[in-house]
């Protein structure tokens, strides 16, 4: 067997005066718990530094930059590195980044893998961005993720961390079968993945129960069809106003949901998982090499 202990640092709601430093030494506390707990890896959630920005229009360059990251580690986040590095904890971590490429500044949903010795194993930044580009005045809140981001320009690279393979996504990745099935490709093992969910889909008329059981769903459905663990964490509660879905969880390679957050704050939800679990699956009903119909499958990418 091939044992790893996940926290699954889930956040409460993150009000929009709460600054970078308060923050951090809320992730510090769940750190602490965590280790407390024995667990090898934190997986913290999407934008785990600030509030859910894109629920607002923000048309000042200075205020929007605000929620953004230039450099990480930064000297606000610098005690989590030093930190984790001291308890030999690695972690995953979802923040707004701003990078500068080929002489011009973009916008990126990014999460990155740290290791226990406080090393960058990876980077991963959002592909597939919900909402939309411009104001929509029949929203009470706003989604403006195809405004603030750009589309993730790094794919679902895989890395050998933590005795296994780990993959990384971002919220709404999950509800796509694509996203698990690239890093089932590649064998992952372990898919971490931060959200920020609202109770209230303005899109579309559905019960409000939906939001849940989508979120499992696709947790529990890339989990199974990819052989792999997933470890989902949540943002939660009331932020400003907006509901967000808690259900921070740990799904198995079978597909079954093996731990599940009660509240919808601050928690560590902890779980001993074993990589070779998902064995089983990508030996038998999803051995890919075996079993795969590639030539039937050509429309996934030509249309
Ligand atoms: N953060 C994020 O990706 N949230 C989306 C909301 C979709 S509704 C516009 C999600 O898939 O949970």
């Amino acid at each position: 067997s091939r044992l790893l202990t996940v926290g699954a640092a889930q956040m409460g709601p993150i009000q929009r005066a709460e600054t970078r430093s308060q923050v951090v030494a809320r992730l510090l506390d769940l750190l602490h718990q965590a280790h407390s707990r024995g667990c090898n890896l934190v997986v913290f959630p999407e934008l785990a530094l600030t509030t859910f920005f894109p629920r607002w229009l923000l048309e000042d360059a200075n205020e929007l930059d605000a929620f953004f990251e230039k450099s990480m580690p930064n000297a606000d986040v610098q005690p989590l590195f030093d930190e984790a590095k001291r308890l030999g904890i690695g972690f995953y971590l979802g923040y707004a980044e701003i990078a500068e490429e080929e002489g011009r500044s973009c916008r990126f949903n990014t999460a990155i893998l740290v290791a226990p010795n406080g090393d960058l194993i990876g980077k991963y930044r959002k592909i597939h961005l919900p909402g939309h580009a411009e104001y929509e005045p029949q929203r009470p809140f706003q989604h403006l993720e195809k405004r603030y981001f750009e589309i993730g320009n790094l794919g679902w690279p895989v890395w050998r961390a933590f005795g296994g393979i780990m993959g990384m996504a971002i919220c709404n990745d999950r509800r796509w079968p694509e996203t698990f099935r690239v890093m089932g490709l590649q064998g992952v093992e372990l898919v971490m993945l931060g959200y920020n969910t609202p109770e209230f889909n303005a899109a579309i008329v559905e019960p409000g129960y939906h939001r849940m059981m989508h979120h499992y769903l696709t947790c529990q459905a890339g989990a199974y069809q990819n052989g792999t663990w997933v470890v989902a964490t949540a943002k939660a509660g009331v932020e400003e106003g907006c509901m967000l879905i808690g259900g921070t969880c740990v799904v198995a390679p079978s597909g079954e949901l093996v731990a599940v957050a009660s509240t919808l704050g601050d928690e560590l939800l902890s779980y001993t998982m074993d990589l070779d679990a998902t064995v089983p699956i990508k030996t038998s009903v999803f051995n890919f090499a075996k079993h795969r119909r590639t030539e039937h499958y050509g429309m996934i990418v030509e249309r």
